[in-house]
């Protein structure tokens, strides 16, 4: 394994790159298992330290970049996440260190992918930016029902406007906010039993460094 593989080792959380995301959950939090960031780690301000990916990821970036995903560019980093049932993913928003495209193949378990608007901000009568009290469920607005072996490509508005997360929880509820159903073979009112989940997030990262030794240098 080659020095920026990350096997088992951290769960999603934290990075700045990562919009209203939360701080890095321990082991036992209801969030997702990383076990595969290939480049090691999340993109770096600076620039990212390019790798090969391994022949098996590197097969389902070429495949799902030639379908114009990343406007020509070749996927060039991949996070794999374990969600056990009752496990999820905060709403954020992927920030702006990516192609702003997400791919993302589903395996195992199904999940719902929510989408939520931004925490919307009010305008005081002395012109202060105040958070407008709003819930989390106000805010959802959409889900997405991701099946087994599909491919989900969000891009646009749904990825540059608004957050996306997966509630932590072991059974989903088909309601008329899952806009997919008719593509699914599901129906309103449906309780689907999630079991464990692992999901290939695919990516581009335009900004990529020549060479690991510019990191740490200057600011
Ligand atoms: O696992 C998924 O389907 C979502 C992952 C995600 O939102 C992320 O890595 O930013």
């Amino acid at each position: 394994m080659s020095r920026n593989t990350c096997l088992v080792l951290f769960n999603h959380g934290s990075p700045s790159a990562l919009g209203e995301m939360g701080p890095a959950g321990s082991l036992s939090s209801p969030a997702p298992l990383c076990i595969l960031c290939l480049p090691g780690g999340l993109p770096h301000p600076k620039g990212m330290v390019p790798e090969k990916l391994p022949a098996w990821l590197q097969s389902y970036a070429e495949k799902i970049s030639s379908l114009g995903a990343f406007g020509g560019k070749l996927a060039n980093h991949v996070l794999v996440n374990e969600y056990l049932p009752g496990q999820g993913i905060m709403p954020h928003e992927d920030g702006p260190l990516y192609f702003p495209t997400v791919t993302t193949i589903s395996l195992g378990s199904h999940t719902l992918l929510d989408f939520y608007h931004p925490v919307s901000r009010g305008q005081h009568a002395d012109s202060e930016q105040v958070p407008a009290p709003q819930t989390e469920e106000q805010r959802h607005f959409l889900s997405l029902l991701l099946e087994p072996r599909s491919l989900l490509v969000l891009q646009e508005d749904m990825y540059v406007r608004y957050l996306h997360g997966i509630q932590p929880t072991t059974t989903d509820t088909v309601t008329e906010k899952v806009a997919n159903v008719a593509a699914c073979n599901t129906a309103l009112g449906d309780e689907l039993l999630r079991g464990t989940r692992v999901s290939l997030t695919i990516r581009h990262v335009p900004k990529v460094l020549k060479t690991a030794i510019f990191l740490g240098k200057g600011k």
